[in-house]
């Protein structure tokens, strides 16, 4: 059997987890050493230090690059991380066109760190002509998105983008953090580079920080690591393991994620303290056709505005009990956040306003717990306020 051809779930549990060759060990073992004998100078078995390469994210790196139909894979030590590798890849005076949309550290990255090394526009990716119309004027070498968008939920057209971008020799990333590997790949639909936050969904379990990076274009992987072993932003050993353990179950999470991601967004739809749910799964979002076409899931992320203003989101936030009020998403444990105060604070007050990040905005990563608790908990914040 070749293991291309294996599915999906298949493949989270069996590549790059092979039984230890030398053992026989089911689960691979952590490798957690910081370097490797050599026999001679410069004579050893391909691996030296832990920074440059460790057998354990060797394992997660086939693994990742699997899932996403990918030929390379670089495991860094954070999603920001992978973000910078992938900036500090481009020239300086690399023209960026990015989402208008985007986590907040991305947005922060290149608007505060990157901002005297590239030429930058923010633009809205949701629409296709909006696109080509900056990729005629601007002429951007690189195109950055996120599809949904964080955390407004927008869907881009990911193919068109791609399609339209090189035709004028732009290069297109996409960060896949909120639909992970399972739901969309994004290098099917012609991007050239994917990223991850591993410490979403990819890992599942809220236990683990770190990115992932995977292309099929072997002279910008080179250039990727030389950059990553250069600058030392590697993931350790015993990270990459629980990677390796937490991806296994990434099909049973995302369809459970996503099973009660849409339970939760039709509750709070009709609820009358509720103003609007912003769920790529719902009929009334504006993608949603899209999203049908582009995704195999609508994933487990939605956002929500409260009927009010930040007294009354407050109060929602602080009255829920299962849902943990806290910054990060994709574990299995529900999480709720506040993104104007918390993940998108980096985002200026206009910017914020324009998208609609709003004080009365919150964002919900809907967890794996049995649903009838999650609504129960929701109903009753709802109540309080
Ligand atoms: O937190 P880190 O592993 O460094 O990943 C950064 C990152 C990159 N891309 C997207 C789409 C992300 O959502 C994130 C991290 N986001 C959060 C912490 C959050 O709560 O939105």
């Amino acid at each position: 059997m070749h293991k291309d051809n294996l599915q999906k779930g298949t493949r989270a549990i069996h590549i790059g987890n092979e039984p230890d060759e030398k053992t026989g060990s089911v689960i691979p073992p952590i490798y957690q050493t910081s370097t490797f004998v050599q026999s001679s100078p410069g004579v050893h078995k391909g691996y030296e230090y832990t920074r440059s390469h460790n057998p354990t994210r060797t394992r997660l790196e086939e693994c990742l690059a699997s899932l996403e139909n990918a030929k390379y894979c670089l495991v860094t030590s954070s999603g920001m991380a992978a973000v910078s590798l992938i900036f500090q890849s481009f020239p300086q005076g690399t023209k960026i066109l990015c989402g208008d949309d985007v986590y907040g550290g991305t947005y922060r990255i290149l608007n505060t760190i990157f901002n005297d090394r590239f030429e930058l526009k923010h633009v809205n990716t949701t629409d296709v002509d909006s696109v080509k119309t900056e990729l005629n004027s601007f002429k951007p070498d690189l195109v950055w998105l996120e599809s949904p968008t964080n955390p407004m939920l927008q869907i881009s057209d990911i193919k068109a983008i791609c399609e339209a971008s090189h035709a004028l020799n732009a290069k297109v990333v996409v960060d896949n953090t909120f639909m992970s590997p399972y739901f969309q790949n994004p290098l099917d639909l012609g991007a050239d580079v994917v990223l991850h936050s591993l410490t979403k969904y990819i890992n599942g379990h809220s236990d683990v920080v770190g990115g992932a990076i995977m292309l099929n274009d072997m002279t910008q992987f080179d250039k990727l690591w030389y950059l990553q072993n250069s600058m030392g932003p590697s993931q350790s050993p015993f990270d990459s393991w629980l990677v390796l353990r937490g991806v296994k179950t990434l099909a049973l999470r995302m369809r459970a994620h996503a099973t009660n991601a849409i339970e939760i967004a039709t509750y709070l739809e009709a609820h009358p303290k509720v103003d609007k749910v912003i769920y790529p799964g719902l009929q009334s979002h504006p993608q949603h056709e899209l999203a049908k076409r582009q995704m195999s899931g609508f994933g487990g992320m939605l956002s929500v505005y409260i009927k009010g203003g930040l007294k009354e989101s407050k109060t929602f936030l602080e009255e829920v009990k299962l849902f943990a009020l806290a910054e990060s998403l994709g574990g299995v444990e529900s999480l709720i956040e506040h993104p104007a105060i918390m993940t998108h604070a980096s985002v200026p007050l206009e910017e914020r306003a324009k998208l609609g990040i709003a004080d009365n905005f919150v964002r919900i990563s809907a967890g794996v717990e049995d649903i009838e608790d999650l609504i129960a908990d929701l109903s009753n914040a709802l109540d309080r306020i």
